[in-house]
């Protein structure tokens, strides 16, 4: 008797493993979100810099879809990476910029905003909730990486121990694997998959690189703020390569879905001298972070999973709002059905998409419940055109100076003829940019204000009642010669 109940419970399991394909994550890849930070879409070896060496991150290019027209959702750090998680665009999940109003007060004006934010599903939460183990490193903005859904990570987020954006996370790479590598091993020792959030604060500020590599890229001519910057790229190269090696080494690169993108672009200020509007700001280029603009919102998006995963270049759009739903096929688990991004495993989804659309708000001035009211830009990019609508929302700190040159109320680029947007054309076409107008409009109000009545946070829905108070609209040819 007790032999017959063995059988069943054997053939029982046994269908389970069918049907489900991740009993005991068996089945189950790993799954690695490298992402860079505040890094040009051009600033790689395998897209073409000239100076610039990224040999791991060339290596890992030829072994992945690379999508070279990769776009985010906002060009700067915190919404950006927020939309990465949640598959959600910023007037959607809330987290429009880096910080609130009040620099005496960020920390206690941040929790609600926080705690409306974490009621959304992420690819973290997903996983965890399937079986995986996940841990957290580099950036984050979102509290601790407990509040994120990882089991395991390195930011604690207590502002009186200077949490903001990542705290004790901000050492990974720059001082070490280590806490990654331990973690990798953990996971192997429990027999679980695992999911690795790894969000060095590299290339970004402060540019401080190892002097072996300053050394390499100074050159006669050149500037310092450029070799600085270029020195940084290649440091943060040898860290994904001391991530991606050890994975190798364990023998888990089969395994592994590595999942590459970087959060907003960045130039190094000497880059755009000849700029007048420069003189209004000093950290880095106008025209890159936090500005729509391709040297802002364009990143390469490229997955490596081995004997899965074809290695090719696409042309298509890759999004980062698609991190979600590729994530959770990859791992076999139901993203949310609203998400608006597409499984980039699917080349019919890929190749089945127009156009991307993405926001620039405000870096500060974030108020619970009001994401549009610091809205400066939206973008569309389709086909060959990109269009940008300006917008007139609040911007009252410092970070003002980085849009208050820019008063035309739409702009135009044929980016695949002039990938650097130097000829703005709306004028020699303005059926384009009616059109893109239109499909702008489209996109963000009326959708978007289903979508927000869709989604499921458990308590108050908190965009709702703001969207529905506030609606911006963009700048009229009158105000724009007025402001
Ligand atoms: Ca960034």
């Amino acid at each position: 008797m007790a032999r017959k109940r063995a059988g069943w419970i054997v053939i029982f399991l046994g269908l389970m493993i069918c049907v489900t394909g991740y009993l005991f994550g068996a089945d189950q890849p790993n799954v690695v979100v490298i992402i860079s930070d505040d890094q040009a879409w051009t600033d790689y070896g395998f897209m073409g810099h000239p100076v610039i060496q990224t040999p791991h991150l060339d290596t890992l290019a030829e072994h992945s879809l690379v999508m070279d027209r990769g776009y985010v959702a906002a060009p700067l750090c915190r919404p950006s990476l927020a939309s990465m998680l949640t598959g959600r665009y910023p007037f959607q999940h809330g987290i429009t910029g880096n910080d609130v109003n009040g620099p005496t007060n960020r920390a206690a004006l941040d929790v609600p905003l926080r705690e409306s934010f974490h009621k959304f599903p992420t690819f973290v939460k997903t996983l965890v909730a399937h079986g995986y183990l996940a841990h957290q490193s580099g950036k984050w903005w979102e509290g601790s990486w407990k509040d994120g859904g990882f089991t395991d990570g390195m930011t604690h987020g207590d502002p009186k121990r200077r949490g903001r954006h990542g705290d004790a996370g901000l050492t990974i790479g720059r001082e070490g694997m280590k806490p990654v590598t331990h973690f990798i091993d953990a996971a192997v020792a429990e027999e679980k998959p695992f999911l690795l959030w790894y969000a060095p604060f590299l290339p970004h500020t402060p540019h401080n690189p190892p002097q072996r590599l300053l050394k390499k890229y100074q050159k006669e001519g050149r500037s310092a703020d450029l070799v600085k910057y270029y020195a940084m790229c290649e440091w943060f190269d040898e860290t994904c390569g001391e991530l991606l090696s050890y994975i190798d080494e364990k023998n888990l690169t089969d395994n592994t879905m590595v999942v590459y993108i970087c959060d907003n672009g960045w130039a190094a200020p000497s880059t755009n001298a000849n700029d007048p509007n420069q003189k209004l700001w000093k950290g880095y280029a106008q025209r890159s972070k936090s500005s729509p603009y391709e040297n802002g919102i364009r990143t390469p998006i490229m997955i490596s999973w081995p004997g899965t995963v074809k290695p090719e270049r696409s042309k298509r759009f890759a999004h980062a709002i698609d991190l979600f739903p590729t994530i959770a096929a990859a791992a076999d688990v139901e993203a949310p059905d609203d998400l608006p991004g597409v499984n980039l495993l699917d080349a019919k989804k890929r190749s089945a998409r127009k156009r991307v659309f993405g926001v620039c708000n405000a870096t500060h001035n974030m108020t619970l419940g009001h994401p549009d009211e610091t809205l400066q830009y939206l973008w569309c990019v389709e086909g060959d055109w990109k269009l940008l609508v300006r917008y007139n929302g609040s911007d009252t700190t410092k970070y003002h100076n980085l849009h208050v040159w820019d008063q035309a109320p739409v702009r135009l680029y044929n980016v695949a003829e002039d990938p650097h947007e130097k000829n703005e054309c709306s004028a020699e076409h303005s059926d384009v940019v009616a059109r893109i107008k239109q499909e702008i409009e489209d996109w963000h109000k009326p959708e978007i204000e289903a979508k927000a009545d869709q989604v499921s946070l458990g308590g108050d829905c908190c965009l709702t009642g703001g969207r529905r108070a506030f609606l911006m609209n963009p700048l009229s040819n009158k105000e724009a010669s007025e402001k």
